[in-house]
């Protein structure tokens, strides 16, 4: 049934292409584009509809996506090398755990479709720290590059972009608020991919919604993300929505670094500051919504859009005070922090494919994460043989067609040492359960279907004492997993006794 609605599918894109379009890659492969935001959490989604329309339900939306390492630079590492955090090195945001230098550049994602014959371009936030030795540097694999030197990445207004090797400062106008000058790029660059004989790998990525962090190395997180001045006002009275596990109540059953971090609930004024995060998040959102849409237009007005593969997804999600966790400061200067930690918040990403090969309208609930994506994308293009490395994830695309593929699947979550000095953990997320494991020997197990807000960690309840030996097991194993071996299914689980 599917594969007949598959080959309908390809029948329609053959007779809708517009006479004389190129359709892009004139050897019929198709075009990628990836749009990942910084820090979007996936239960914001609903404040971008259009995206939700035009990717989400016009293809696949993995429900149940997580980040190997719920923190910017190992999460994009993750991205261009399609490893798990342990095996591409890349640890932390800064020199020396981590940053754009601790990535081996000369064998990622860019440099693999380079070599098949893509022309590849990137626009906005690369790796944390980019820039900051040598802003005219351009990454290996990049045939058009416009990355967004840090520190000003996190800036709304004024930031530096290297255009291939020409810094450029853009003056603080309304018309050059962030989001608005990717989506130009990105349009510009559709147009010239367009006329190129080559299909494009498009990555774009805007800074929206992260807060304005104005110091890369920065321990704590910035002020509220910035909306586009057109929609300003759009959240400036709205309350921000309270989640059951808000400032939760009892943490008792958390570990005892967060009661030690966050001792009582949160003042009405911390409240207040979190909501000015809501307000702003939520606002630049709809400035992202809006270059979906744009983008989207004009991939259908150069022909290119039957032809392309549409990535939705963020590099990590943004906890607003869930478990009482949040940004800054705690009790002892050690933010316990708002991404890195375990819980759905933070691990937890929308992502949504929509392009040939995706099926319409489909919801795919089983685990997926962020490790897929470049295994995806080479399947994608038939460039597979491309890479030396060893691939940790799995092709998105046979899982969307086939579901049952994810039945049996644990995905890897993982920290490392780290300045703040927050404790490490390791996680392995099943599509009910999350078992996590900190350094310190203290766990968390959730059930996620009987409680989706991680109110109360069952590690310690002897009905799933069974249930926590086995993702125990599995969370080690996955701890030095590499290849095939972070596929391997996690064995059956019997119900809670
Ligand atoms: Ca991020
Ligand atoms: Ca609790």
């Amino acid at each position: 049934m599917a594969w007949r609605a598959l080959c309908a599918a390809s029948v329609l894109f053959l007779l809708a292409l517009p006479a004389g379009a190129s359709a892009a890659g004139q050897d019929g492969r198709p075009n990628v584009l990836v749009i990942m935001t910084d820090d979007q959490d996936f239960r914001s989604m609903p404040v971008m509809p259009q995206t939700e329309r035009l990717i989400g339900e016009a293809g696949v939306t993995f429900d149940r996506s997580f980040v190997n390492y719920p923190l910017c630079c190992p999460s994009r590492a993750t991205f261009l090398t399609g490893q798990y955090a342990h095996n591409h090195g890349v640890l932390w945001n800064n020199w020396p755990w981590g940053g754009y230098r601790m990535l081996d550049g000369s064998e990622t994602l860019p440099v693999w479709l380079s070599r098949a014959g893509y022309r590849t371009i990137h626009i906005g936030k690369y790796l944390n720290e980019y820039g900051e030795e040598d802003p005219t540097e351009v990454p290996r694999g990049w045939d058009d590059w416009h990355g967004g030197v840090d520190p000003t990445t996190y800036d709304y207004y004024g930031m530096t972009i290297n255009h291939n090797g020409k810094p450029k400062t853009y003056p603080r106008k309304p018309r050059n608020y962030s989001t608005n000058v990717y989506t130009r790029l990105a349009n510009r660059a559709i147009g010239t991919s367009s006329r190129s004989k080559k299909p494009f790998f498009i990555n774009l990525a805007p800074n929206a919604p992260h807060t304005v962090a104005i110091q890369s190395g920065a321990t704590i997180e910035g002020s509220p993300a910035l909306p586009p001045p057109r929609y300003r006002d759009v959240f400036a009275d709205e309350p921000m929505p309270l989640y059951p596990n808000f400032n939760e109540e009892d943490i008792s059953d958390k570990p005892t670094s967060i009661a030690s971090y966050f001792p009582t609930q949160m003042t009405m004024q911390q409240q207040l500051e979190l909501q000015d995060h809501w307000r702003g998040r939520m606002g630049s959102l709809l400035g992202i919504d809006d270059m979906v849409k744009e983008v989207v237009a004009k991939l259908r007005r150069t022909g290119e859009f039957k032809n392309t593969v549409i990535i939705f997804t963020s590099d990590n999600g943004w906890i607003l005070g869930e478990h009482r966790l949040r940004d800054p400061v705690t009790e002892n200067g050690k933010a316990a922090g708002v991404k890195y930690v375990p819980y759905e918040g933070s691990s937890r990403v929308p992502l949504m494919i929509e392009g040939p090969g995706f099926p319409a309208g489909r919801k795919v609930e089983g685990v997926t994460t962020n490790a897929d994506l470049a295994r995806t994308i080479l399947d994608v293009a038939n460039a597979r043989s491309e890479s030396p490395l060893k691939l940790d994830g799995l092709s998105l695309r046979r899982a969307a067609r086939s579901p049952k593929e994810l039945r049996d699947r644990g995905v890897f979550i993982e920290t490392a040492p780290n300045p703040r000095a927050v404790p490490t953990y390791i996680s392995v997320r099943t599509k009910r359960y999350r078992y996590d494991l900190q350094e310190d020997g203290q766990e968390g197990l959730y059930d996620l279907k009987l409680d989706p807000w991680e109110m109360d960690s069952v590690h310690a309840d002897p009905r799933y004492a069974e249930i926590k030996d086995i993702l125990r097991t599995a969370a080690e194993d996955l701890a030095d997993c590499e290849g095939a071996s972070c596929r391997k299914p996690v064995p059956p689980l019997p119900p809670p006794g």
